[in-house]
């Protein structure tokens, strides 16, 4: 018998003992699982629920408050999904240019909250990000959820991405780190509220998306009961 492979995740084979995922490393507080998910049929696997998520659900680009739309492609899942138009961003129980509820969150994404959040609640919103090979996210915070008393999770797929954390003001120092497909990131306590953005991407550093390009999904709480 080999011995049992670390960084598998959630949901081991039947009859197959579940590998503690490795230890996480902690990064200016929020906790970075490496090779969570070491499994490249898993990963595969997400993909491909990630894909029918996306044809109930389009991406879509979102606009910046200052009307111009991002380079980021976005959609959701859950109960509530992310929106941004002229009104400003918030959650909305409807895709926008569907009208229709956003789909289901996947159980293969799910079984990554449950693994990592630390909490029996699940959560309301999952939000995809597609990367193309351009495509970068500003530094920010994330402050439109009405709970920060739960995490988010991250979840990494396909290119690597370059990661930049700071402190919960925008003038605090920053760190970087490289994120790879199947990462996992644990964003909670003060971290919860940490500035953080994606600076660029390493196109065609990963073959799980055949065109190339980087998903990241994030699942978080955003309503307080
Ligand atoms: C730190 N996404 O969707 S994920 C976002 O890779 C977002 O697409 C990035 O930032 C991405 O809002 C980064 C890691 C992440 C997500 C949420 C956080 C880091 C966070 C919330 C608080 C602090
Ligand atoms: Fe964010």
């Amino acid at each position: 018998m080999p011995p049992p492979e670390r960084g598998q995740g959630p949901d081991p084979h039947p009859g197959e003992e579940a590998a503690p995922p490795a230890p996480p490393v902690a990064i200016r507080g929020f906790l970075l699982y490496r090779d969570f998910l070491l499994d490249r049929a898993k990963q595969e696997a997400m993909v491909a629920d990630l894909r029918a998520v996306a044809g109930e659900a389009p991406f879509l680009r979102p606009m910046t408050a200052w009307g111009k739309p991002m380079s980021v492609q976005m959609t959701s899942a859950g109960r509530l999904g992310w929106v941004t138009d002229r009104r400003g961003y918030r959650y909305e129980p409807r895709h926008p240019g569907t009208g229709e509820a956003w789909p289901a969150i996947p159980d293969s994404i799910l079984a990554v909250w449950r693994a990592v959040s630390g909490t029996g609640r699940l959560p309301d919103s999952c939000l995809v990000n597609f990367y193309g090979e351009a495509a970068r996210m500003g530094l920010h915070q994330d402050k439109d959820e009405g709970d920060y008393r739960f995490p988010v999770v991250s979840l990494s797929l396909g290119d690597e991405a370059l990661f930049r954390m700071g402190g919960t003001k925008r003038e605090e120092r920053t760190e970087s780190v490289w994120l790879r497909s199947g990462d996992v990131v644990v964003m909670g306590g003060a971290a919860r509220l940490a500035y953080h953005g994606i600076d660029r991407i390493r196109f065609g550093s990963s073959t799980l998306l055949p065109q190339g390009g980087r998903i990241n999904v994030t699942l978080r709480c955003v309503t307080s009961s």
